[in-house]
């Protein structure tokens, strides 16, 4: 019996901690807040590839309630939002999507977050909130 709750104490904390290293905390799988059929939101499609995103540029309104479908067609990436500090990976071929408002008009830059080779550094994009 001992023997039993001990090996479900070791299973259980096993777990947990291989639940916790698994992702980096503020880089999970997708972050959805609008709904589907909400005409209000801008789509942006995005794609990772080595080393670039395309499009590299994207201009979007202040207020706009933006969600961007990005995905990897080339090696595993991750896409970061310094506009609104929110990450997401990106293993090749999976989709993932951030929704955000632009609360605020600036420049922003968003940029790999998934240490993916020689190109790493050099892979970002800006974001354009216009007034
Ligand atoms: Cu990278």
């Amino acid at each position: 019996m001992n023997k039993i709750y001990l090996l479900s104490c070791i299973f259980i904390s096993l777990f947990f901690l291989t639940g916790c290293t698994e992702q980096h905390p503020n880089q999970t799988s997708s972050y959805v807040i609008f709904k589907a059929s909400d005409p209000n939101v801008k789509i942006i499609q995005l794609t990772a590839k080595n080393f670039q995103f395309e499009p590299s540029i994207i201009e979007v309104k202040k207020g706009d309630k933006v969600r961007i479908i990005a995905k990897s067609i080339e090696g595993n990436h991750g896409l970061h939002l310094d506009s609104n500090d929110l990450a997401v990976e990106l293993p090749l071929n999976e989709e993932r999507i951030i929704d955000f408002v632009a609360e605020k008009p600036g420049v922003y830059e968003f940029h790999c977050s998934t240490p993916c080779g020689s190109g790493h550094r050099g892979m970002k994009g800006k974001l354009i909130v216009n007034e």
